[in-house]
């Protein structure tokens, strides 16, 4: 996979991306990454690049033709027109099934914006996935381009390590992970859950799957509605409601569990 981005704070991403799992794999081929400052290819060489909104209001907008010039001058260099994904809170939202999709791109480019926004014209001209990371403001691109990286290489074979490969972490399946522990057993007097150290390993995949239909249906409710859900995991969910006041759930939590359960 060959990363480049277009945004006025390459060192931002820069260093970011080098470090840790991602820095290992650039380092050793299995991604690269380019950034392009789109200060460089600001109109008069002076580095600006934004100019005040037509129409009035806050702040400051990203001009349209600095932008163009480096994405032009990128397509021309690699001789090749990836995807353009502009990072936006007016964009898709991001999701596991996105990364997968993008993971299978040769080549990807990055759009950050910074200020009030960018020049709508641009976009239309060199945008072809508007994407945002989630329900809450940012003060720029980088970041959502980092998450997106971030996640898009776990795809990429390669990248994790067997030890780090993602296959069974969460979402994979549609539910939240399960909690993990390790040594001590005792740790500030509080015990690692006595069937983790049964050596029984059914025990611990059925204890572990109990975990994490628990967990899901406590935060992501909503995901647990989509789950796959076997007998066994129906009857763990229908022995949470059997259960007199000791299940931990809320009267809404039932209340949700009882019509899932129903169909
Ligand atoms: Cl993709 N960009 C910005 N600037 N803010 C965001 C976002 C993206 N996603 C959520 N908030």
């Amino acid at each position: 996979m060959n990363y480049y981005v277009l945004t006025l704070f390459p060192e931002m991403i820069e260093n970011g991306m080098n470090t840790s799992i991602i820095g290992r794999a650039i380092a050793g081929g299995y991604l690269s990454l380019e950034t392009v400052n789109i200060r460089d290819y600001s109109l008069t060489g002076n580095g600006r690049i934004d100019d005040y909104p037509y129409g009035g209001g806050a702040g400051m907008v990203m001009q349209a033709e600095p932008i163009f010039r480096a994405y032009e001058d990128l397509i021309r260099r690699i001789e090749k027109k990836p995807r353009v994904v502009y990072l936006t809170p007016q964009g898709r939202v991001f999701d596991q099934r996105m990364a997968e999709e993008l993971a299978r791109e040769e080549d990807l480019v990055f759009l950050c914006g910074h200020y009030e926004g960018v020049d709508e014209r641009v976009l239309e001209e060199i945008v072809t996935d508007h994407v945002s990371i989630g329900d809450y403001v940012l003060t720029g691109g980088e970041l959502p381009a980092m998450v997106m990286m971030d996640s898009i290489s776990r795809m990429v074979p390669g990248v994790l390590s067997n030890q780090e490969s993602g296959q069974y972490e969460s979402f994979q399946d549609g539910l939240l992970e399960y909690p993990q522990y390790s040594r001590p057993e005792d740790w500030r007097g509080k015990q690692v859950p006595p069937v983790l150290l049964s050596g029984h390993h059914g025990n611990v995949d059925r204890w572990r799957r109990d975990q994490s239909l628990f967990r899901t249906l406590k935060n992501r409710p909503e995901l647990l509605a989509h789950a796959e859900l076997d007998k066994k995991d129906r009857r763990y969910l229908q022995s949470l409601l059997d259960e007199e006041g000791s299940s931990g759930l809320t009267a809404e939590e039932k209340k949700f569990l009882a019509k899932l359960l129903a169909f």
